[in-house]
């Protein structure tokens, strides 16, 4: 098979069909686009849409985290992505969208509203990345890019402030569904590649990791993406993040 994956560098979604293609046993090669920048791109690649993950992989265009999981199981069912049982399948689907819709968007909006803070950690989320701008200088320069990545991400602060307060709430679902094993099975699936590399980018940020690290959600995403780039030294307020420091019960 002949696939070429376009990713942000450290964008979760990214991560999430880069695990996949990896489970597959598809080998891929991957384009790293600057975000912002990425949404043209896109567009002059061919993809209708102008987001990342976007997967072109024998001549089609494949655009989104979870179209990615069902192309690549309808292209090669083995290993599998969704398991046979039918029952199953529906709360591993319900879990998919859940990280999709409900969970990757508040740690984008932490994220970008930390580099609106500190622009200066972007570098170290685009470690190894091949972004034909040295890194360094883009980061130097790239005031505008944060300021037009955080608006079109709307990360204000009343908007961060939200997210920090759905965290506890997100995070008790995913201990839940690793509970009752739809997630961290023996077998990985594609809720599993979904859900972790969410967690993993929120531990990236020196104020979530502590409240995180040591959850059921933490220890999958250790497990399924360990190595995740990037460190954001804290900038969120404090008041912000006093309902996930609240002591967990165990
Ligand atoms: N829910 C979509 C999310 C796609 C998405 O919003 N991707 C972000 C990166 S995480 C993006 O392409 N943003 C454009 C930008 O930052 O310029 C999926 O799972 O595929």
């Amino acid at each position: 098979m002949d696939a070429r994956l376009y990713v942000i560098p450290a964008s979760h979604p990214s991560y999430t069909a880069a695990l996949m293609l990896e489970h597959k046993g598809i080998p891929f090669k991957r384009t790293d686009l600057m975000p912002v920048i990425s949404k043209g791109v896109l567009r002059a690649v061919g993809f209708p849409g102008n987001t990342v993950p976007a997967l072109k992989i024998d001549g089609d265009k494949v655009q989104g985290s979870r179209q990615i999981a069902r192309e690549l199981e309808r292209l090669r069912p083995e290993p599998p992505l969704f398991p046979a049982d039918p029952e199953k399948r529906a709360k591993v689907e319900e879990a998919e969208s859940f990280g999709d819709e409900e969970l990757q968007q508040p740690i984008r909006t932490l994220l970008w509203w930390g580099f609106k803070q500190d622009r200066y950690p972007m570098a170290s989320y685009s470690e190894g990345a091949k972004l034909g701008v040295p890194i360094g200088l883009a980061v130097k320069t790239g005031g505008p890019l944060v300021a037009a990545g955080a608006r079109l991400n709307e990360a204000t602060d009343e908007n961060a402030r939200a997210a920090a307060a759905k965290l506890p709430g997100l995070l008790d679902k995913v201990d839940a569904w690793i509970e009752d094993g739809t997630l961290n099975g023996e077998q990985l699936n594609a809720a599993d590649f979904q859900i972790a590399p969410s967690i993993a980018l929120a531990m990236t940020l020196d104020d979530l990791r502590p409240a995180i690290e040591n959850r059921p959600a933490g220890a999958l995403a250790n497990r399924v993406v360990p190595n995740y780039p990037g460190r954001l030294p804290s900038v969120l307020p404090a008041e912000w993040l006093a309902p996930l420091n609240q002591p967990h019960p165990a």
